[in-house]
């Protein structure tokens, strides 16, 4: 892939608007304007917008409980998703889902999920009517490493080898279940080799480095379009910040985190538009106004929002239809 200043332009706008947006919703949380859980994708942005930069409009996605920057970068517009997390009936799920459960249709964005594991079988299901419909979709679910140790992982990866069916499977191996490293959990910490072992082509590539998740990307998602079979692609990354905001991180040490932090993703993509010479072009500091402005809006909106009234509180717990 030829890193030329519109491709560096547009992947470090992405990366940076999924990084002051997270960075934003800690400050709103702690003023307690958003409540419940809150999981931040700071140091993996790298992989959502790389991945999600290769899709087609039709293709679709499934997510986890830590997916602002994958419905970010799907394109759900930053300011549904800040209403969704102040609960206001604007937001991408009639802020009935809060930061676990961003939904939305018209991107064909099928949902973070607070079950580890959980969008797993929902790929293989939304891909299996694809293929029984001979629709050219293809299906990717985003997972943790934590997913493989899920029977859920196991079995979903068995039917679509079997049933040979269009899914980008991609593993964000942060190296943590939340204050559980990976050794401790599996003895295999290979995940591609898991894939592989049900017979599904898979590969490794650097979560750092959003050109080398892109290109893969690229590449993988042809092959399953063409091919019209599963691909495993293992994301190696890492989370900056804490599990969720109720974390005291006494799993690991903060040098570790502070060598990560040499990998952080906009400066892997810093060093890259250098080398190619596109760096003073890329003009960081207007994208940081662009992005700043677009985040301001985002809580201007969801202040602004509109909160579900009594009388609509059991609406859509039956559909119309049922409920009469
Ligand atoms: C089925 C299920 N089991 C346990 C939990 C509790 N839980 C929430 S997050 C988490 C760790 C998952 O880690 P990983 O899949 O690696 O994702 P990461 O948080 O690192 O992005 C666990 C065990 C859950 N939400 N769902």
């Amino acid at each position: 892939m030829e890193l030329d200043i519109t491709l560096a332009r547009e992947f470090y706008r992405q990366m940076l608007l999924i990084r002051r947006f997270e960075e934003k919703c800690v400050e709103l949380y702690s003023n307690q304007k958003i409540r419940g859980f809150l999981h931040l994708y700071i140091g993996e942005e790298a992989i959502a917008t790389g991945v999600m930069q290769a899709l087609g409009a039709d293709d679709s996605v499934l997510s986890t409980y830590r997916e602002h920057g994958h419905a970010l970068a799907r394109g759900i517009p930053a300011k549904r998703i800040m209403a969704e997390m102040y609960g206001k009936v604007e937001g991408c799920s009639r802020g009935r889902g809060g930061s676990m459960h961003l939904f939305d249709a018209e991107t064909r964005f099928y949902g973070g999920s607070a079950i580890v594991g959980g969008g797993l079988p929902l790929a293989i299901g939304m891909a299996l009517a694809d293929k029984m419909m001979k629709r050219d979709r293809v299906t990717v679910a985003f997972f943790g490493d934590g997913a493989v140790a899920e029977g859920a992982f196991h079995e979903s990866m068995n039917l679509a080898a079997l049933w040979q069916l269009p899914v980008l499977f991609v593993c964000e191996n942060n190296r943590y279940a939340m204050g559980t490293a990976l050794e401790l959990t599996e003895s295999e910490t290979n995940l591609a080799n898991k894939a592989a072992a049900y017979k599904i082509v898979s590969r490794q590539v650097d979560g750092m480095d959003v050109v080398a998740v892109a290109e893969a990307a690229e590449e993988a998602i042809a092959e399953v379009r063409a091919a019209k079979r599963p691909l495993f692609l293992e994301c190696l990354t890492y989370r900056f910040r804490a599990h969720s905001m109720f974390d005291a991180e006494l799993y690991r040490e903060k040098t570790e985190v502070a060598e990560w932090k040499q990998k952080d993703p906009l400066a892997v993509l810093k060093m890259r538009a250098e080398t190619a010479g596109l760096w003073a072009q890329l003009n960081a500091d207007e994208l940081e106004e662009e992005v700043s402005a677009i985040v301001d809006e985002a809580v201007a909106f969801a202040e602004n929002g509109t909160l579900e009234s009594l009388s609509d509180l059991e609406k859509f717990v039956y559909s119309e239809e049922a409920a009469q």
